[in-house]
């Protein structure tokens, strides 16, 4: 069997003995990539030491072999919470505004890569595929090729990728794009991503095009490819049918009584668009009164890079609104919005989805944005809820029998779930029925499939062994 080795920023290693992958998208994509090769998972362990090692530690367990690096503080300060979430987060997600750069933070940000790539270069076997994942990572490939590894090497971009004017008002844009064509394979979530890197690419380095994705940047030859990245629909829709014996949606289904529920779920991140969905939840109560009390809102948000400011603030904001909506706007029998900052097991999450008859997704932007796609494959096939998603979420691309939605414009919003709570049984069947059928089709399988097949498409390419003068430096 060959060997598939993934390197991402975080290392999801199971308990020992729970035979269970850890929960999170990455994980389960991850699990399944795993299934037709022999796998190496390299990445950061978690942990925030004072003096790094520089062998990293080995974990065998069920047939996956983890290998591990610490960082210390001023690399999880510079690389990870600085260049990572501060510089690029907000410029994928075209929040300029919120984009905080440092030399400091970039200089850090390039030195971990280069660690990571002096780590695992150790560990790669001449048959070996590499595939890393995400914004962490673009300059690995570059560092590995300095270091004369010349495997197949894909790269899998989570998030959007912005179109060239956003992208190249971060200084280090350059070298970042440089760096990316040193990916065999750059996959990314949607069509409009692919062609904004394309462009790029081509505007600021007279990349030149050969047809089919392929470019020649450099001198060197990369492919750009959309893979959108699906889910696990087959747990997940067994979880939404037993979700019913669990106590918390059996409580929460009993709790609602007539009320109808409408849900959010998402990790605490100001790409999500949580006060600005509260404040349509907010609109939509106060132009159609006769819905009060017969609707609840239930956001489920738990807190992400809290040591992040942005975040702090974020979270400050959100719980300010709802302080402000519930106050005004609910009564002794009624609290338009339970809030909650909980992290929930599949199964529960699945049977909240599925108690809800609207689901209401709408990021200001998102890479793809599995939540989703989880609610529509929770929904039951007798009676589907109506997911209401935002156009600029990659998930829009594939799910166009939602009701697409403009997030900046609350009024939209509004009278998009007056639409969903009034929609004939009929309708919202014949919306649901594709989009189940079209997640089922292309599940997380599908996705890690496509990507591997394509990038073993690159065991063939022969590579120049580097130069003296770029090994050294
Ligand atoms: P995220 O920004 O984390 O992912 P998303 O795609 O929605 O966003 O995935 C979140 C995952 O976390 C979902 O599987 C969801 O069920 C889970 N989750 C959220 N809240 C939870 C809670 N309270 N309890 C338990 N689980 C919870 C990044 C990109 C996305 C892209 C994914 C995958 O930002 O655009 O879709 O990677 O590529």
């Amino acid at each position: 069997m060959a060997r598939l080795v993934i390197v991402s920023n975080r290392v999801a290693v199971p308990a020992e003995g729970s035979g269970a992958v850890a929960a999170g998208g990455l994980a389960v994509a991850v699990k399944e990539a795993f299934t037709a090769y022999e796998g190496l998972w390299f990445g950061w362990s978690g942990n925030i030491v004072d003096q790094p090692s520089d062998e990293p530690t080995i974990i065998d367990r069920d047939r996956i072999q983890y290998a591990l690096v610490d960082l210390s503080p001023q690399d999880h300060r510079e690389y990870y919470s600085g260049f990572a979430n501060r510089a690029l987060w907000p410029i994928m997600h075209y929040r300029l505004g919120l984009g905080a750069f440092s030399r400091s933070d970039y200089a850090g940000y390039s030195r971990v890569n280069r660690f990571f790539a002096q780590t695992l270069a150790g560990l790669i076997e001449p048959d070996d595929i590499i595939w890393v994942h995400d914004y962490h990572l673009l300059p690995l490939a570059s560092e590995l090729r300095g270091l004369g590894i010349a495997n197949p090497i894909g790269y899998f971009h989570h998030i959007p990728w912005p179109a060239a004017d956003v992208f190249n008002s971060l200084p280090a844009s350059g070298d970042l794009l440089r760096a990316i064509a040193d990916y065999d394979l750059i996959g990314l979530q949607t069509e409009p991503d692919v062609q904004n890197l394309t462009r790029n690419l081509c505007d600021t380095l007279r990349a030149i095009p050969l047809g089919a994705g392929s470019l020649m940047v450099d001198g060197r030859r990369t492919r750009i490819r959309s893979f959108p990245i699906g889910i696990d629909v087959a747990g997940f829709k067994d979880a939404a049918e037993k979700a019913a014996s669990d106590r918390t949606v059996r409580e929460t289904i009993a709790g609602l009584r007539t009320r109808k529920l409408i849900i959010g779920v998402d990790r605490l991140d100001y790409s999500k668009g949580v006060p600005e969905r509260m404040e349509a939840v907010d609109r939509f109560l106060a132009s159609n009164p006769d819905q009060r009390g017969n609707v609840v809102y239930l956001q489920i948000a738990p807190k992400s890079r809290s040591d992040v400011p942005e975040y702090e603030q974020l979270a400050r904001e959100v719980n300010e609104t709802v302080g402000e909506i519930n106050g005004n706007t609910g009564d002794p029998t009624w609290t338009p919005i339970q809030y909650v900052t909980k992290a929930y097991a599949r199964p529960v999450l699945a049977g909240l989805y599925r108690a809800a008859r609207v689901g209401l997704v709408t990021p200001m932007r998102d890479g793809m944005n599995l939540v989703a796609k989880e609610y529509v494959v929770a929904q039951s096939g007798d009676d589907p809820g109506v997911l209401i998603l935002s156009k600029f979420a990659g998930a829009a691309q594939q799910l166009p029998e939602a009701i697409l939605v403009n997030p900046y414009d609350r009024f939209e919003v509004a009278e998009a779930i007056r639409t969903a709570l009034y929609m004939p049984r009929a309708e919202r069947l014949a919306r649901w029925k594709p989009m189940v059928e079209r997640m089922t089709r292309e599940d997380v399988d599908w996705w890690a499939r496509n990507f591997l097949s394509e990038l073993e498409n690159f065991r063939t390419v022969e590579r120049e062994p580097p130069t003296a003068a770029a090994a050294a430096e």
